[in-house]
């Protein structure tokens, strides 16, 4: 349990339920755009939760109307034009130590939940995140071309990573804003839900996640971002190497167990379920709802087109 004074509660909220941390931007009035005094907040609120036991899934998001709208153009930007190289480069370590080198390996899994507005500087958590969940409503971009200057601190670093090319230079050179489920649709988020869902989906995810074990988990998302880097054999022998460091770190137990509740008991399936010391729950089929809903929506234009033909064929008689 972190000891020292819980360094938010100005411009960063914290609220804790369950074992999920639910960590926002809280500078609504200004659309969360991020402030020097923010992004401070922010580096000792996240170093802060990665060693608080109350914090087991991270999720960060917006209060207000936006996620965040970028980079303070006002206090980071233009105040800090006139200061010494060595200030601003203070002040944009101090974003960085946070927005990425905190998180894109952070200890705990973390989600990005997006509720509105994200644009530039919100780029690079969003990605550094391990999953995300975006409103349908979001309206988000690299606008920087907008106002005139590069994607930087990442931003763009952070959409060509998980959208590809061609998708990120048209937005970067575009400036156009999309919505999430676009987001979704070019792997910048996991998916889009309406608004009204978007906490409750978020909340379910961060559960499926708190099912099972922390180090082993742990072990998974840092081990899918270094060897997104690697070729083959490096890859294969890191991964032998941290499958060997968790269950050194706490996940044997729970390995032990599971292989006994498959192989001896028959209780158990990880195809379909999973194991933990709390016993054993089934898991959504992701991807079978839209099948199905997909394989409906086209059994009923089938129908639809079969009803039609008929009648279009009686109104030509009739004309005729
Ligand atoms: N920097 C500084 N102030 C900001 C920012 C920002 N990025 N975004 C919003 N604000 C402030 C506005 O100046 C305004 O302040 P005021 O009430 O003191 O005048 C307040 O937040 C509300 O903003 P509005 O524009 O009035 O809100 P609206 O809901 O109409 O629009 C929107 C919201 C679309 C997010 C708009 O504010 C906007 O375009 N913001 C900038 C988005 C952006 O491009 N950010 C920079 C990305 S590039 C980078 O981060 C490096
Ligand atoms: C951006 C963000 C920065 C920065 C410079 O384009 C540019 C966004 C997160 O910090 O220092």
């Amino acid at each position: 349990m972190a000891a020292s004074k819980e360094p938010w509660g100005k411009t960063v909220l914290v609220e804790f339920e369950d074992g999920i941390a639910w960590v926002y931007f809280n500078r609504p009035e200004k659309r969360n755009a991020m402030s020097i005094e923010l992004n401070r907040e922010m580096r000792a609120t996240i170093e802060y939760l990665a060693t608080d036991d109350r914090c087991r899934v991270l999720v960060l998001s917006g209060k207000g109307e936006a996620f965040a709208a970028g980079m303070d153009l006002q206090d980071y930007f233009r105040a800090t034009d006139n200061e010494p190289d060595t200030t601003l480069l203070q002040v944009r370590r101090e974003t960085e130590e946070w927005q990425w080198r905190w998180l894109r390996m952070y200890p705990k899994a973390t989600i990005a939940m997006i509720n509105g507005y994200a644009f530039g500087g919100a780029f690079a958590p969003l990605a550094a995140c391990d999953l995300a969940i975006a409103a349908e409503e979001a309206k988000i971009g690299l606008s920087e071309i907008n106002w005139g200057i590069i994607p930087g601190g990442n931003a763009s670093k952070a959409m060509v990573d998980m959208c590809g090319m061609r998708n990120t230079l048209y937005y970067a050179m575009t400036g156009e804003p999309f919505s999430g489920a676009k987001a979704a649709e070019m792997g910048l988020v996991n998916e889009a839900v309406p608004l009204s869902r978007l906490k409750a989906r978020t909340r379910e995810l961060a559960k499926t996640l708190m099912e099972k074990n922390d180090t082993t988990l742990r072990g998974v998302k840092v081990t899918v971002k270094r060897i997104a880097e690697m070729d083959w054999d490096t890859s294969a022998d890191y991964l032998y190497a941290k499958i060997s460091e968790a269950i050194h770190f706490g996940g044997a137990n729970n390995r032990k167990g599971a292989m006994k509740a498959f192989l001896d008991d028959k209780k158990f399936r990880p195809g379909l379920q999973n194991y933990s010391d709390k016993g054993v729950s089934t898991l959504k089929e992701q991807g079978a709802k839209a099948a199905k809903k997909s394989a409906k929506k086209g059994a009923k234009k089938a129908a639809k087109k079969t009803a039609k033909k008929p009648a279009k064929k009686a109104a030509k008689a009739a004309r005729k």
